[in-house]
């Protein structure tokens, strides 16, 4: 006995809601305000939409005319934005660039026609305010449902943090590998040697070409949630009963597997479209994906749907049916040391996490597109969505989504990259507020060849637009609106630019879009509008990059040392000084600025004393990474002296890192410090001026 439950949920919406008007009129009103919540055991004032993280499910019908107010009763402005929805450009939400932000103690209605259906969401668009916990769900009914099932759940998958969101990002700036003591990712040469030759090779490899060793995520999130909630049992779905699951992931920057320990999951629809069918033992949702699923609950025991944090940090469970608890055994830990070079992603067995398939070597930089590992690969263990390239291989539109071959293509290459010394990421070596918009004409076919430099995966996502994502399919190429680009690997997509106006374009990992990585796709010709002068510009430029601050001081029985440092993207500042409780000292505080990411200038002075001399100088010089990552500095000073500097840190264990330097004067230091936590380290080593000793470090 099937009934099509989203006709009676979408009934109960309108008999629940006030507001509904003249037929096919929906309407919402929400509040925006702070929330006490209390998810870890630690109370935390988070961000929330109608009281509730998720806030609530919005439903409407295909055709309806959605109109939804935000009142915000908080004391900063917010925004939301409809991600995946096809909506007028002024509907769009990102403030100042598409639609008036939703000032502190305003509010802001919303009025669009629903003109497809699926499963979407929608989050603030301000600020890291999204990780705060503004988000929620999004479901456009299709009264003709083509499947057949009990009943359904829209199941919001997020990461939660107790941490304010703009703290987390400055451990980020400070390093980029921050949180991985916390997440037990450290990838230190004690592992390294521990898993031979293939990941010494890797890391090697990676090290000659400059980059350090990978992590699938960078947050140490301190809970994973379904619904909110870290476990829970749902007592609405049957034994027996088909269910259609929309799983949404609507975190900030966590990507999820997602398996069933009843049975296998069928596919249906991929960001909220339709697409063949086909059977999955294991999904994974890239952030800011949706994937529609209908599992059966067998008809005796209770079986948990799980989703995994990638990186293996944690996880979320929801459990269905009732009777004896059938839990989704535990997934192995991705091995970090044996990923990345030489083995493509091809070399998997059974136990093999989805997230590790995405990684290619260091030695294809993304560009070479017969890497791409074929499809039949991935069915055997069913997560046919995840390797490579092809993680997207088995994907099929239910339609064709071919375009008019007669069409003009406007084919652009897009560089998706990032710096790990601050943090930065970009697109083509350049932030959001560092170049113009991508200019598009109206009725051509854009493609974009996303070519990722870098070791993190990156969730890229079109506002407004659904883009074919070509993995192989033909004519049946998905349509997407949002697409994982693997690290080191490239991957086209196109789309047909039928709308108006300025959509953005960026990484939803919260954190990268924050640091710069995004862009304005505009169908305005350049010169036709001032985007400099714009106010969107304006804002992102005072907003969005702002400068942060730090300071290690050491304390060691032979010296006192320590560095204070300052930076924004491009510019920065630093004070680096030893002193030995005497007379002699040695200074140098310097204004530097960042030109690539390898390559930088700086100026300043240099104050130094020994025993017998005082020597005070003006001086500059460049920093330039080597291979290997060691840091090389060649300096001029006012004297006319040159000196070269080499230095780099090597991670041994977990908590004990090894630093070097060396110059030219035949100075040199070799440094150990072993970190109790991420403020307090234990520190000794030799110095050729201050000599031996010991002490602890901390760090602001
Ligand atoms: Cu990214």
């Amino acid at each position: 006995m099937y009934k099509f439950l989203c006709v009676y949920a979408l009934r109960l919406i309108v008999l629940c809601t006030p507001g509904i008007g003249a037929a096919g009129v929906v309407s919402y009103e929400f509040d925006i305000d702070y929330l006490d919540v209390d998810i870890t055991g630690k109370p935390v004032v988070a961000m929330a939409i109608d009281g509730k993280i998720p806030g609530p499910v919005i439903r409407a019908n295909l055709h309806d005319r959605l109109k939804i107010t935000f009142n915000n009763l908080m004391e900063v402005e917010t925004s939301i934005h409809w991600h995946g929805v096809l909506l007028p450009n002024d509907q769009d939400g990102v403030p100042y660039l598409t639609t008036p932000p939703i000032a502190a103690g305003g509010s802001l209605t919303f009025e669009y026609p629903v003109t497809h259906t699926g499963t979407y969401w929608y989050h603030a668009h301000t600020g890291l305010q999204e990780q705060r916990g503004i988000y929620g769900s999004l479901v456009f009914h299709n009264p003709v449902e083509a499947h057949q099932y009990d009943g359904e759940l829209v199941l919001v998958l997020s990461d939660w943090t107790n941490a304010q969101p703009g703290a987390v990002l400055r451990n980020l700036k400070r390093e980029d590998d921050y949180y991985s003591l916390k997440k037990d990712t450290v990838q230190s040469w004690r592992g390294v040697l521990q898993n031979g030759w293939p990941a010494l090779e890797n890391r090697l490899r990676g090290a000659w070409i400059r980059m350090g060793p990978m992590d699938l995520a960078d947050v140490g999130y301190d809970a994973f949630l379904i619904n909110g909630k870290q476990s829970q049992r749902d007592t609405a779905i049957k034994n027996g009963e088909r269910v259609r699951l929309r799983l949404i992931n609507a975190s900030a920057s966590s990507y999820f597997n997602v398996e069933f320990s009843g049975g296998d999951m069928t596919l249906i629809e991929a960001d909220g479209l339709p697409v063949m069918e086909e059977t999955v033992k294991r999904l994974r949702l890239a952030t800011a994906e949706t994937y529609d699923v209908i599992v059966e609950i067998p008809v005796d025991k209770q079986h948990e749907l799980r989703a995994t944090a990638t990186d293996g940090s944690g996880y979320a469970s929801y459990y269905l049916g009732a009777g004896e608890t059938v839990p989704v055994p535990p997934m192995a830990k991705p091995n970090l040391y044996l990923v990345g070079h030489g083995n493509h992603g091809r070399e998997r067995d059974a136990e093999t996490p989805a997230g590790e398939h995405n990684l290619a070597g260091h030695g294809n930089h993304g560009r070479e597109r017969d890497d791409m590992t074929p499809a039949g690969e991935h069915m055997s263990h069913g997560h046919k969505h995840a390797g490579g390239m092809s993680e997207y291989a088995g994907l099929r539109s239910k339609r064709p989504t071919a375009f008019d071959t007669r069409r003009k293509t406007r084919e652009i290459d897009l560089r998706l990259t990032g710096s790990m010394e601050r943090y930065t990421w970009s697109f083509d070596n350049k932030t959001l507020t560092e170049v113009d918009k991508i200019r598009i004409n109206q009725s051509e076919i854009v493609r974009f060849n996303l070519i990722n430099e870098t070791m993190m995966n990156h969730p890229i996502h079109l506002h407004g637009h659904f883009f074919r994502v070509l993995n192989g399919a033909g004519d049946y190429a998905p349509l997407k609106h949002t697409v994982n680009v693997p690290p080191l690997n490239t991957v086209t997509i196109e789309f047909a630019a039928d709308e108006e106006k300025d959509w953005f374009f960026h990484c939803h990992n919260l954190y990268h879009m924050r640091s710069g990585m995004a862009r304005v796709v505009s169908y305005t010709p350049a010169g036709q509008d001032d985007y400099r002068n714009s106010r969107f510009y304006q804002y992102h430029l005072e907003n969005n990059d702002p400068w942060y601050r730090f300071a290690d001081t050491s304390f060691q029985s032979h010296m006192l040392a320590g560095r204070l440092w300052a930076f924004n993207r491009r510019n920065g500042f630093a004070v680096d000084y030893d002193y030995d409780y005497g007379d002699e000292y040695d200074v140098d505080a310097v204004y530097e600025r960042q030109l690539t990411r390898f390559f930088a200038l700086y100026a300043g002075v240099g104050l130094e004393r020994d025993e017998t001399d005082i020597d005070n100088t003006v001086i500059a010089g460049i920093h330039y990474t080597l291979p290997l990552l060691i840091d090389s500095e060649l300096r001029i000073d006012s004297d006319g002296h040159f000196r070269l500097e080499l230095a780099s840190a090597l991670q041994l264990t977990d908590r004990l890192r090894f630093n070097w330097d060396w110059n030219t004067e035949d100075e040199y230091r070799a440094q150990f410090s072993w970190e109790i936590n991420k403020q307090i380290v234990i520190t000794g080593g030799y110095d050729s001026d201050f000599k031996s000793g010991a002490g602890f470090e901390y760090r602001y």
